[in-house]
């Protein structure tokens, strides 16, 4: 079969079956404050974000310097489910780490 054909026959396909979409992902952010530690910021990215050391401690410093910075990558539910945990083992400490979500 040439390319051409090809090509047709999978448009063919694509009119006659349902589409499968790719879920949207959303980008998840830890935002920077004066009141949590460096360590439990490295510790978070490592934990919940399953940074290796060396990446978690470049990751922590940039928010500190920037104000904010890109920790993964995830679907809805996934990215939800971190910033959650995030909060949670945050305050569970007396921190006021901020982590948010945004669609790509
Ligand atoms: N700015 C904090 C400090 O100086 C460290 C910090 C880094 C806090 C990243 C939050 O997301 C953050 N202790």
């Amino acid at each position: 079969m040439s390319d051409n054909e090809l090509k047709s026959a999978e448009h063919r396909e694509a009119e006659t079956r349902e589409e499968v979409k790719s879920p949207s992902l959303y980008n998840v952010f830890l935002l920077n404050d004066d009141y949590t530690t460096m360590d439990f910021v490295v510790q978070i990215l490592e934990e919940v974000f399953h940074k290796p050391p060396a990446e978690a401690t470049q990751i922590m410093l940039h928010v500190h310097k920037k104000g904010i910075g890109l920790c993964g990558v995830y679907t809805r539910d996934i990215a939800e489910t971190k910033v959650a945990t995030v909060h949670e083992l945050a305050r569970e400490k007396g921190f006021p780490l901020m982590c948010m979500m945004e669609k790509e």
